[in-house]
Parts: C-alpha cells; sequence; structure tokens
C-alpha cells in the first residue's frame, strides 16, 4: 500500500467515527452521605437531542446512590414524593432507563436517545430524593 492509499484508509476510518463524536455527553456526579443533604448535580443543563451518554459518579464516601432518567410531560409537571416510603413512585413517571446500585466511589453510565422536551435525573434511593437529589435537564431540538 502507497502512503496515498493508507492515509485514505485512515480518513476513512476518522469518517466511520465521526457520529459517536457527535452524541452529548452529560457528567453526572452523585454526593452525599445517610442522614446528610444530598446532591446530584449535572455538568450541563441543556444538550441538543439525540442519543447522549450519561456519566454518573458517585462521589460519596459511604452512601449508595442511583440515578434513573424520567421524561417529563412539561417543565413544570409536580413530581409527587410518597413520604411514607421516601421515593417518588417510578410506575406514575416516563422512566427512560437508569443506572441503580452504585457503590461509593463507583462510576455507571446510560447510554438514551433523547428527543426534545424536559427530563429530570433523580436517584430514588429511600429518603434520597427528598434530601435533595434531582436535577433537571432540558433537550433542544
Ligand atoms: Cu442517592
Amino acid at each position: 500500500m502507497s502512503m496515498f492509499q493508507s492515509s485514505i484508509a485512515a480518513l476513512a476510518v476518522i469518517c466511520l467515527g465521526s457520529p459517536v463524536f457527535a452524541a452529548s455527553m452529560v457528567k453526572v456526579t452523585e454526593g452525599g452521605e445517610g442522614g446528610g443533604p444530598m446532591t446530584l448535580s449535572l455538568d450541563q443543563s441543556a444538550i441538543k437531542a439525540g442519543e447522549t451518554t450519561f456519566l454518573v459518579h458517585n462521589d460519596a464516601m459511604s452512601e449508595e446512590h442511583e440515578m434513573v432518567l424520567v421524561k417529563l410531560k412539561s417543565a413544570d409537571q409536580k413530581i409527587a414524593v410518597d413520604t411514607a416510603k421516601g421515593r417518588v413512585n417510578e410506575k406514575k413517571l416516563n422512566s427512560i432507563g437508569e443506572v441503580s446500585e452504585l457503590k461509593p466511589g463507583a462510576d455507571g453510565e446510560l447510554n438514551a436517545k433523547l428527543a426534545p422536551g424536559s427530563y429530570v435525573l433523580l436517584c430514588n434511593i429511600k429518603g434520597h430524593y427528598q434530601a435533595g437529589m434531582h436535577a433537571m435537564l432540558t433537550v433542544t431540538k
């Protein structure tokens, strides 16, 4: 193979790989210990529609966390918390997917193809939603 041919081959590989780079990536950081305030934060609050990768990190010292991705009917949809259970009722919500049972210090990943709209990311381990573990994400066209 000549130099010319091998550089064409290299270009072809780069072109095939380009859709991967077009996808959005959202970094999600979770934290907080049992009995205290807890956090779920995103590195960006608005992304474009399409393939999206959520990279989730549990920054807690001793607490397990999870991340559930929910599509809302509207940006102002209220999410009811069952206070006796300390959880939201996921069956009443449009759950797109989740990263479950992340050990302290662990990382997880969720891939989803997102349509434009409003989403909420939350941790639904008992008491965690109420302790602050939810964040809004807006997906635009
Ligand atoms: Cu949690």
